[in-house]
C-alpha cells in the first residue's frame, strides 16, 4: 500500500499511525507503544467517543509534519510556566517542553486554544465540549466497567472516589512523574501520557498532568479541565473549573480529542 503525504492529514491520527512504516515514527516512539498501550486510542462515552490518553508529542509532532505548523511559543520564543507570575521560558515549546529534549510519550504542552482545535480536526476529530468532557471525566457511562467502577455512578473526582493515583501536587500518592525539578520552582513534571491509574471510563489523566483545553467559552477565555501535576487535588474536583486566554501556550496546559459515534 502506498500512501502519499498529500493524503496523510486526511486520516485519523490511528490509523495514519498504522499505515505509517514504524521506522518513520521511530525518533518519537514512546515507552506507551513499546509496551503495546495505543496512545491515540479512543472510549465510547455515550453519543462521543474521547481520547484515552492526552496527546502526546509523537502524534502532535505527526500533524506538525503534517502542516508545517509553528506554533506560538516557537515563534515567539517560548511558552509560560507561571513563577512569581507568567514567566516566558526561552526554547520551551511543545517539542522540548522544559527546554530540553524530551520523549514521544509525554504529553502535548505549549499549545495554544486553537492549535489544539487545529490538531483535533488534522486527527479528523475535534476538542470536546466542556459537558463532554465532564460526562467523561465523571460519570461512568461503562456497562460493565472493572471494579471499583460502578455503572451509572458519578464520581468526584476522575480517578473514582478517591485522587489518588493521578499525577497530581502532593495529594495523589506516588506516581510516574518524569522529574524537571532542575527547572522548575513548584511540582515535579508531567507523566507519560497514558502511565497513571486508568480512571472513571478507562480514562487516564483526566485528573491531573496537565490542564486540558475544552472548546466551550466563559467570558471571552476558554475553560481547561482536570488539574495539573503543578496542583493538588482540588484542581482535579468535579467542582473546580478553570479558564485561560485562547492564545496562552502553558507548561502544563495540554488537551485531548473527541468525534461523534456513528448513529
Ligand atoms: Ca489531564
Amino acid at each position: 500500500m502506498t500512501l502519499r503525504r498529500s493524503s496523510r492529514q486526511m486520516f485519523p491520527t490511528l490509523l495514519a499511525a498504522a499505515l505509517l512504516p514504524v521506522a518513520s515514527a521511530s525518533h518519537w516512539q514512546t515507552a506507551a507503544s513499546r509496551q503495546g498501550m495505543q496512545t491515540g486510542d479512543m472510549q465510547a462515552v455515550g453519543s462521543f467517543s474521547i481520547d484515552r490518553t492526552e496527546v502526546p508529542i509523537a502524534d502532535f509532532a505527526r500533524f506538525v509534519a503534517a502542516t508545517g505548523l509553528r506554533t506560538k511559543a516557537e515563534r515567539e520564543g517560548g511558552g509560560l510556566v507561571y513563577e512569581a507570575g507568567w514567566t516566558k521560558k526561552p526554547g520551551w515549546t511543545w517539542r522540548t517542553p522544559f527546554g530540553k529534549p524530551a520523549s514521544g510519550n509525554e504529553p502535548a504542552v505549549h499549545v495554544t486554544f486553537g492549535e489544539a482545535k487545529a490538531y483535533c480536526a488534522w486527527a479528523g476529530k475535534r476538542l470536546p465540549t466542556d459537558r463532554e468532557w465532564m460526562l467523561a471525566a465523571y460519570t461512568e457511562k461503562r456497562v460493565n466497567p472493572p471494579a471499583p467502577f460502578v455503572a451509572g455512578q458519578s464520581y468526584p473526582y476522575p480517578t473514582g472516589g478517591k485522587p489518588a493515583g493521578a499525577n497530581c501536587l502532593g495529594d495523589c500518592g506516588a506516581t510516574p512523574a518524569i522529574d524537571y525539578t532542575s527547572v522548575l520552582t513548584r511540582g515535579k513534571g508531567p507523566a507519560p501520557a497514558g502511565s497513571t491509574k486508568a480512571g472513571v471510563n478507562g480514562l487516564y489523566d483526566m485528573g491531573a498532568n496537565v490542564w486540558e483545553w475544552v472548546d466551550t467559552d466563559v467570558g471571552g477565555e476558554k475553560i481547561t479541565r482536570g488539574g495539573s501535576w503543578w496542583y493538588g487535588a482540588a484542581q482535579m474536583h468535579a467542582g473546580y473549573r478553570a479558564t485561560k486566554p485562547p492564545d496562552m501556550a502553558v507548561v502544563y496546559i495540554g488537551f485531548r480529542c473527541a468525534k461523534n459515534n456513528p448513529k
